[in-house]
């Protein structure tokens, strides 16, 4: 058998190894400026022509498409029903049941929770997919349970996909500059219960209009036993502040979460619902809720200085999730800014009375003074050691300064992750010159137009 690989990144590496290891030939496209160097035995295909590409596809039996390349690309039309995504073939070699996991945001978060749940109950599970373990990698692991991050670029290409489990946390504007539109990439997400059947389960947000919407649609919804969550009636729902589980029973209380914003709560239920579908036991799932702190750049508080705390929450490249961030905070001042992935900032506009300033960064800056100039304070910032001085400047004790994007990273960094450590160093810079400076609370050098409180 013969594939050609499309990309040669995490996924493409993953999988020629894996299709090398199972006795494959293999061909690898790339179009990087820069040829990489393969790490297994095939030959690369540096920045193909038309005729050469086509020449690939159709001497391969099948074509594994990376996650990244975009709808548009002429590989797609080349290949027809020979592409495949790494996802739906890690599935086709997978000896173990697959819970997998969807959503515009939180995809991550709850994986790690479900995992955490299943171990917890003495389970052998793994996190996969777009986490970053790859799924054709991952099923040579000796475990009982793969609980795998798809995201809707994984989705998109899947046709016989079957997780046994399949959850869909949320629907919002996301990745447009990929998708066409929003109903493409609806449609994408829903591809994760198109192949289940009455012995499959779905797990769905009954608070989220989108996904409910989806479950039922005639044309794409799901045949799988339904288990929802976050709605008063829901199989999974929250009651005062008890997370109850079917029959009301207790799952956990909020006071006893080390953080219970609006997100961290939904979060909370999906994961359990899910994990305990997948054999968890209840009590396990409330331990993991208790002690979880929530992962790095997702509203993690790096440092507090002069009654201000500084958020990281690098991870919000969506609208949705800064909005899930403001929530959480009566007084922000907020550096959002970065690389729009195509979406309409503007509902951030209602967060206004919970803001003190903004600061823009990145490409996106006038985009996102756009949405306040004339509401709050807005000032742009041209690196991060001036986006976290200028916060400071605004911010007043009792205040949060809060990084969320809301944008993707890509413009001044490789990473979110990458941005979020830069802001950090740029906040605990801020706190160690602070002892050779003037209160940074109470400096008023600087004072941005139109302050509200000066
Ligand atoms: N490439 C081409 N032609 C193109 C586009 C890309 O040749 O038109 C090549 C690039 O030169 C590069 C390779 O493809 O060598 C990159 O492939 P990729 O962009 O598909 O990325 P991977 O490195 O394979 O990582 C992917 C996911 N990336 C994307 O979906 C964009 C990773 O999710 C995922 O962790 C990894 O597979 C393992 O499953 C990242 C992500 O940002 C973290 N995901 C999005 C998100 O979370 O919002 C969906
Ligand atoms: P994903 O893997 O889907 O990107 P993450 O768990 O990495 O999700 O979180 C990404 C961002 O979304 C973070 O800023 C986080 O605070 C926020 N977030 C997490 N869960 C939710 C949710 N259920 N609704 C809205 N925002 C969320």
């Amino acid at each position: 058998m013969r594939a050609l690989v499309a990309g040669y990144g995490v996924t493409g590496r993953a999988a020629l190894k894996a299709l090398v290891g199972r006795g494959w030939e293999v061909d690898v496209i790339d179009e990087a400026a820069e040829a990489p160097v393969l790490a297994s035995p095939a030959r690369l295909h540096h920045r193909p022509g038309a005729d050469e590409m086509r020449t690939l596809v159709a001497a391969a039996d099948r074509v594994v498409v990376s996650p990244g390349i975009p709808v548009t690309h002429p590989i797609f039309a080349l290949a027809g029903d020979k592409a495949i995504s790494e996802i739906e073939l890690g599935w086709e070699w997978a000896t173990v049941p697959i819970v997998a996991v969807t959503g515009t945001n939180g995809k991550t978060t709850v994986v790690t929770l479900i995992t955490e749940m299943l171990q917890r109950s003495g389970l052998s599970a793994l996190s996969a997919g777009n986490i970053g373990l790859p799924l054709v990698e991952a099923v040579d692991e000796n475990v009982g349970v793969l609980v795998v991050e798809v995201s809707s670029f994984q989705l998109e290409l899947t046709r016989r996909f079957r997780p046994q489990l399949a959850v869909w946390l949320n629907l919002s504007e996301d990745h447009l500059d990929w998708h066409p539109d929003m109903d493409h990439y609806a449609a994408a997400k829903a591809r994760i219960w198109a192949n289940q059947g009455a012995q499959d389960v779905t797990v769905v947000n009954a608070t989220d209009e989108a996904v409910m919407r989806a479950v039922r649609d005639p044309r794409r919804g799901s045949r799988a036993r339904q288990v929802s969550f976050g709605g008063e009636s829901s199989d999974w729902s929250v009651s005062g502040e008890e997370l109850l589980a079917p029959e009301g029973r207790l799952l956990v209380r909020t006071s006893d979460m080390p953080r219970a914003l609006p997100h961290d709560i939904l979060n909370g239920l999906a994961a359990a619902a899910a994990a305990v579908e997948a054999g968890a036991d209840l009590a396990a799932c409330g331990g993991v809720l208790r002690a979880f702190k929530g992962l790095p750049h997702r509203v993690t508080l790096v440092a507090e200085r002069g009654g201000v705390r500084y958020f990281d929450d690098s991870k919000a490249t969506t609208p949705a999730s800064v909005a899930a961030a403001l929530s959480g905070f009566d007084s922000a001042v907020l550096i959002a800014g970065g690389r729009n992935k195509g979406l309409n900032l503007g509902p951030l506009s209602q967060f206004v009375p919970r803001l003190r300033a903004v600061v823009s960064i990145g490409e996106a800056a006038a985009e996102v003074e756009a949405v306040f100039t004339g509401a709050v304070p807005v000032e742009r910032a041209g690196s991060m050691d001036e986006a976290v001085l200028m916060a400071s400047r605004a911010a007043r004790a009792g205040d949060a300064v809060v990084l969320s994007p809301g944008c993707a990273s890509y413009d001044w960094y490789r990473s979110y992750a990458e941005r979020g450590d830069d802001f950090t160093r740029a906040v605990i810079s801020l706190t160690d010159n602070h002892h050779s400076s003037p209160p940074l609370g109470e400096n008023q050098d600087t004072p941005l137009a139109g302050e509200r409180d000066s």
